[in-house]
Order: structure tokens, then C-alpha cells, then sequence
């Protein structure tokens, strides 16, 4: 199914150029040719690491400064970062769709750099902090000095706004990308291992409700063996491999 890159090119932009709903779901592989690394593999933000111990309640209660260590180092290497053709390809389709609804599992804000608005971010925003005070969420792009930074509201800990294994996505998000991936004709799943749920669940959704799933993926996941198409190759080459089929 997956070897023949220029056929399945073809046939994924014949798909696209007769849709009209679209979602994409986003995951870290998309941001990997902007030089983000990814979660899990070879140098993987993982590698060397468990996830428990940096991204569950758990870890950040046992040791925030250990957790927040984390983020800061993901802050710091994120903050010169510039989206990539996979991200400004999508930003421009969200004119040649109607509607193209973006749902990322990405905390990284490279949609929005790219240019694409009411992007529904699964996992928050590397960019956020919440209070476990005041329970306040504001976007706080400046440098956090503190080792735990404080809530400038109530001096309460502040934790960063992202979800952590086991806790629940934030409100509505779900029933929102639910929806989307249910009434979409074309669903694409880019850069994303779909081992995480509950967002690997959403192109099951999607095929249940009759779409076309068109995945774009370095490798086999666990959905390719369910996908329409799997398009292998990196997201920043392939996407616009497809804008310009679509054009021609
Ligand atoms: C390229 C590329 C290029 C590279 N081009 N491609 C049901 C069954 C089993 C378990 C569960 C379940 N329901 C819930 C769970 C537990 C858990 C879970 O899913 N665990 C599994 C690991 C087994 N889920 C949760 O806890 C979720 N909460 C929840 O469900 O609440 C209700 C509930 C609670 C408790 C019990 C039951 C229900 C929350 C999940 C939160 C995930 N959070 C993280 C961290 C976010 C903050 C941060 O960034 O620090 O989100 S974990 C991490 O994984 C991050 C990512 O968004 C997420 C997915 O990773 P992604 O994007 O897939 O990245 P990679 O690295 O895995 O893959 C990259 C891919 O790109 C690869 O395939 C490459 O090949 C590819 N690639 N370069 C194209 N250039
Ligand atoms: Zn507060």
C-alpha cells in the first residue's frame, strides 16, 4: 500500500481536489522539518526518559522544578523555530476548503505562525500557564525566571497549560474535533504516531462516518493498515507535492 508514492500523490490529490469538509489532525512529525524533535524514537524528547516522569500530575506534584526544567528547555529551543512548508501549505487551504478545521496534538503554536486561525489544540500550549490557585490560563510568552514560576494574580503555582497523560483534554476540544472528524469527507492524519488517544481515535471516527483518511507519515502506524492512503515521505515535501497536483 505504501510504495508507490507517486500514484497514492495522485490519487490523494484527485480526493482532495473533489472535497469540501476537510480535517487534518496534526502531531509532532509535521514540526520535524522545522527542527522540533518528536516525542518517542531515535532522539526523541523521550529518548533517555520515561513520559511519566515529565508529563503526568504525578511528576509535576513529586517535582515541579524537574517538570518545569523541562518546559523551559522546550521554550528555549522553540522560541527561534519557524514554521515549514507542511504548516504554511495547510494555512494557505484553509482559503481552498470550506471549511478546513485544523486540530493539532502539537503545543508548539507553529499553525499559527503559518498563518492558520481557530486552530483546536488538543494537548494546550507550550505557550500557556495555568494557576493551581486561581486556576487562571493566560498566555505567558516572556521568560519564566523562577525555578517554579508564581501566578502574578495570587502567587499561586503556576504549571504550563498542556495536558499530561491522564488528564482530560481541555473543555469541549474533544466534542469539537469529535464532531469534525464525524461530518469531514477527507480526513488527513499528519506526522503523528496514533498510538496516543484519545486523538488517534478521531480518524476512526472519521472512516466510520465515511470519509477518505489520507495519512502522511515517515512510517507505518497503527492506522495505515486502516488508511485510504498512506503517503510516505516527509509532511514539509509531501503537502506541497499535493498543493501543486491540485493546482495542475
Ligand atoms: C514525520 C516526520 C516528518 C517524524 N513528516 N512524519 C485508551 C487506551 C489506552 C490508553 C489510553 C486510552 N485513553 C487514555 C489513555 C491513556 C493515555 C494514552 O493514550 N496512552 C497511550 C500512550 C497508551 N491518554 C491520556 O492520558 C489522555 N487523556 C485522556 O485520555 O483522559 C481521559 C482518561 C484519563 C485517564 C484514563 C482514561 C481516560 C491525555 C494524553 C495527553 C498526551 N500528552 C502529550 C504531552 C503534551 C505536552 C507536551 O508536549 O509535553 O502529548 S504526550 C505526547 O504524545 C504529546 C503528543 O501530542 C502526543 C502524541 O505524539 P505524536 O504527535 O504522535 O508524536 P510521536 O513522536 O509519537 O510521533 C511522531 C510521528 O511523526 C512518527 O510517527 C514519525 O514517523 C512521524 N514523523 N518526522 C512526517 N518529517
Ligand atoms: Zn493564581
Amino acid at each position: 500500500m505504501i510504495s508507490d508514492l507517486p500514484a497514492n500523490l495522485d490519487a490523494a490529490s484527485q480526493i482532495l481536489k473533489s472535497a469540501a469538509r476537510v480535517a487534518v489532525m496534526s502531531g509532532a512529525g509535521i514540526s520535524a522539518e522545522s527542527g522540533v524533535p518528536t516525542f518517542r524514537g531515535a532522539d526523541g524528547l523521550w529518548e533517555g526518559r520515561r513520559p511519566e516522569e515529565v508529563a503526568t500530575p504525578e511528576a509535576f506534584a513529586r517535582d515541579p522544578e524537574d517538570v518545569w526544567a523541562f518546559y523551559k528547555m522546550r521554550r528555549d529551543l522553540m522560541a527561534p523555530v519557524q514554521p515549514n512548508p507542511a504548516h504554511k501549505t495547510l494555512a494557505q487551504w484553509s482559503e481552498r476548503f470550506e471549511p478546513l478545521h485544523l486540530i493539532t496534538q502539537n503545543i508548539d503554536g507553529l499553525h499559527q505562525a503559518a498563518g492558520s486561525c481557530d486552530v483546536l489544540e488538543l494537548h494546550g500550549s507550550l505557550w500557556d500557564t495555568r494557576c493551581l490557585g486561581c486556576g487562571i490560563q493566560e498566555s505567558r510568552r516572556d521568560a519564566l525566571e523562577d525555578a517554579i514560576p508564581s501566578c502574578p494574580h495570587c502567587k499561586g503555582v503556576l504549571r504550563p497549560a498542556v495536558v499530561w497523560f491522564g488528564e482530560m483534554l481541555p473543555p469541549g476540544a474533544l466534542e469539537q474535533a469529535m464532531e469534525w472528524a464525524s461530518s469531514c469527507e477527507v480526513f488527513l492524519c499528519i506526522g503523528t504516531s496514533s498510538l496516543v488517544q484519545p486523538a488517534a481515535s478521531l480518524a476512526m471516527i472519521a472512516l466510520e462516518g465515511s470519509a477518505s483518511v489520507l495519512e502522511i507519515n515517515l512510517e507505518e502506524t497503527p492506522l495505515t493498515p486502516h488508511a485510504t492512503l498512506h503517503l510516505q515521505g516527509p509532511a514539509g515535501e509531501i503537502l506541497p507535492a499535493l498543493d501543486a497536483r491540485m493546482r495542475a
